[in-house]
Formats: C-alpha cells, sequence, structure tokens
C-alpha cells in the first residue's frame, strides 16, 4: 500500500506575470489540488500516488513527467479524443489572482470508478479527495463517491478537503454532492467559508441552514462521524476540532507572494504529520508550515519544503544561510 492515494484533475496552469489583458509571458505550470497535495506529501518522505486522464498531447505529457519527476506514482490513462484540461492564473494586482478555466469536456474531467479501481487496489493509509473532483462531470462524482464508500470500510483513513471552485458549481450543488461523502469522511477540510457546505443542516433548518457557525458546523460534523474537523482560516492560521476539543493556531509571518495551492500545502503537511503519528497539535503546525513555504514562494507546490527544509522557516527573515 502507499502512504496516500488520490486523484483528480490536472492541468497545465498558463501563469502571467500580469493583467492577461496586457498580454505578455506566460509561464506553463502543473496545477490540480490533488496533484498539488500528492506532490507535497512526496517531498516529505512519504509514498504518494494520483489517479487522473490526460489528453493525447504535449500537456497531458508534462503533467505525467513532472508528477514522476517529484517522485509521485502515477496511475493515469490518456483519453483519444479530448483535450488535457488547461487553466489561466492572472496576476491581476500583488494581492489579486484569478482563475479562468479551459477544462469543460476535457480528459481529466472523464475520470470514472474504472479509472481509481485499479489504484485502490493497491491500498493506501490514506485516501484524499477534494470537492472539485465531483463538480468535473457525473462520471467524476461516481469515482469519488466509489472511491469514498470502497476504502472507509477497509479503515482507510479517507480526508477530505471541500475545496470549494465556484466556477464549477454552485454552492447548493455543492452542498447537495458533498453532505452525503461525510459519512464515509475521517477527516474534513474546510476554509471558514467552506463549513455550511459540507456540515449536516441543523435540525429543523432546512437544506441550507444558517449561516455558518465554526463551532456548531464543527460539532455537527464530529456528530456525524468525523474524527477531525480542520478549519483553515488563511492568514490567521488553522483550528482543528475534535473529540479533544478544540485547538488553534496562528499562521507563521511569512512574506506572501502567491496564495494559490496554500490550502493544498496545509493539507500535505497536515496529512504527512498524521502518517508520522504526530498528535494533532503536531498536525497542526506542520500544515502550518507547509502553509507558509507555499505562500511565500511562487508556483502552486513548486516552493513546497522536503523534510530536511522543514527548520527553514526558523531563520530570521531576510536572511542568507551560508
Ligand atoms: O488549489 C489550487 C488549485 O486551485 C489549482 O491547482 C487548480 O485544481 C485546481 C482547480 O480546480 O482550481
Amino acid at each position: 500500500p502507499v502512504d496516500l492515494l488520490t486523484f483528480g484533475e490536472s492541468m497545465v496552469s498558463l501563469r502571467s506575470a500580469g493583467p492577461l489583458a496586457a498580454g505578455g509571458t506566460l509561464n506553463m505550470q502543473v496545477a490540480g489540488a490533488e496533484s498539488n497535495v500528492a506532490i507535497g506529501v512526496a517531498r516529505l518522505g512519504h509514498t504518494a500516488a494520483w489517479a487522473g486522464a490526460v489528453g493525447p498531447d504535449p500537456h497531458g505529457e508534462f503533467i505525467l513527467k513532472q508528477l514522476r519527476g517529484e517522485g509521485v506514482r502515477v496511475h493515469h490513462s490518456v483519453h483519444p479524443d479530448r483535450s488535457t484540461g488547461v487553466m489561466f492564473l492572472e496576476q491581476r494586482t500583488a494581492d489579486l489572482s484569478r482563475a479562468f478555466y479551459y477544462r469543460a469536456g476535457s480528459a481529466g474531467a472523464t475520470i470514472s470508478p474504472g479509472d481509481v479501481a485499479a489504484a485502490l487496489d493497491t491500498g493506501a493509509r490514506i485516501l484524499h479527495l477534494t470537492g472539485i473532483t465531483p463538480a468535473l462531470s457525473p462520471d467524476a462524482r461516481a469515482a469519488v463517491e466509489y472511491a469514498a464508500e470502497r476504502a472507509a470500510p477497509d479503515g482507510t483513513v479517507v480526508s477530505l478537503d471541500v475545496n470549494y471552485r465556484g466556477k464549477l458549481w454552485s454552492r447548493d450543488e455543492a452542498r447537495a454532492v458533498l453532505r452525503p461523502l461525510v459519512r464515509h469522511a475521517t477527516i474534513v477540510i474546510a476554509s471558514d467559508d467552506e463549513l455550511d457546505l459540507i456540515a449536516p443542516p441543523q435540525a429543523g433548518s432546512g437544506l441550507a441552514g444558517p449561516p455558518a457557525d465554526e463551532a456548531s458546523a464543527a460539532t455537527r460534523l464530529l456528530e456525524a462521524g468525523v474524527r477531525e474537523v480542520v478549519v483553515k482560516r488563511g492568514a490567521a492560521g488553522a483550528a482543528v476540532y475534535s473529540a479533544d476539543g478544540r485547538l488553534e493556531a496562528p499562521a507563521i509571518a511569512v512574506t506572501c507572494v502567491d496564495t494559490v495551492g496554500a490550502g493544498d500545502a496545509f493539507t500535505a503537511g497536515y496529512l504527512s504529520a498524521l502518517l508520522d503519528g504526530e498528535d494533532v497539535a503536531g498536525r497542526l503546525h506542520r500544515g502550518i508550515l507547509a502553509g507558509a513555504f507555499a505562500v511565500s514562494t511562487r508556483g502552486d507546490w513548486e516552493g513546497l519544503p522536503r523534510r530536511d527544509e522543514l527548520a527553514l522557516l526558523d531563520a530570521a527573515r531576510g536572511s542568507t544561510q551560508r
């Protein structure tokens, strides 16, 4: 078995250094929340596998090469007549990036239960799912449901990151699909504004329920059988709710140059520490550390730490190691 298995759509992201409408040079990189987590976990010394589909194009070849180069085990299919998905990531201002997707009908969206079955046969200590995959297509949604149903009874830790993407589906659609997945989830990871998409509704409050109060949403998730509810608060740090109560930690003060991928980095750090047998405080700490590496380097995953680099951020800001 591998330490972590995940699957979903990886794309090429074409990153701009400024407003897209002004043109200029674009930098091609691999994007995809699930592959970001697989790379992060692999860099920290664990075995990680990713399953997905790409098109018969150089873009797909680039993705597979990059993942393999990062030590991720790849279970892929090449769809003969669909393209690899593309996204543009525009640095609109220093503080604001915008994503534009060209992924409808892509090869990656065709992922189905059959594509993930072989990867699941190998077994995994953690199955990591995100709320992006079920938004891609009915087949992709079925793949997520199949994987969660198959892994949970084996004692696999099922981690589910909400990762809401408003350009793929509405909040109501996401809620209707994600809430039923909770019964298979061991760990739920969400930003504070995503909790209402995943937490069971308060009794008598209808489907949408009232605006999510963090503690009550977390309590409902724990009552539904989730073991840990991890809430990401960006620059304000993160919190974990479990049977032992609530634990919070502030973010590490770093110079933020690119927030894209920070949540995936956090998740990779958190799950890596879980694989190492660390307690909740240790998991939270490593998640926050990995998130700090991600926001202070450019790219979704390029700046993620290797194990021997974890202490680097302890150095004084602005220092050079010689
Ligand atoms: O988490 C970073 C992702 O947003 C990025 O890599 C692309 O997976 C992606 C998506 O669907 O937005």
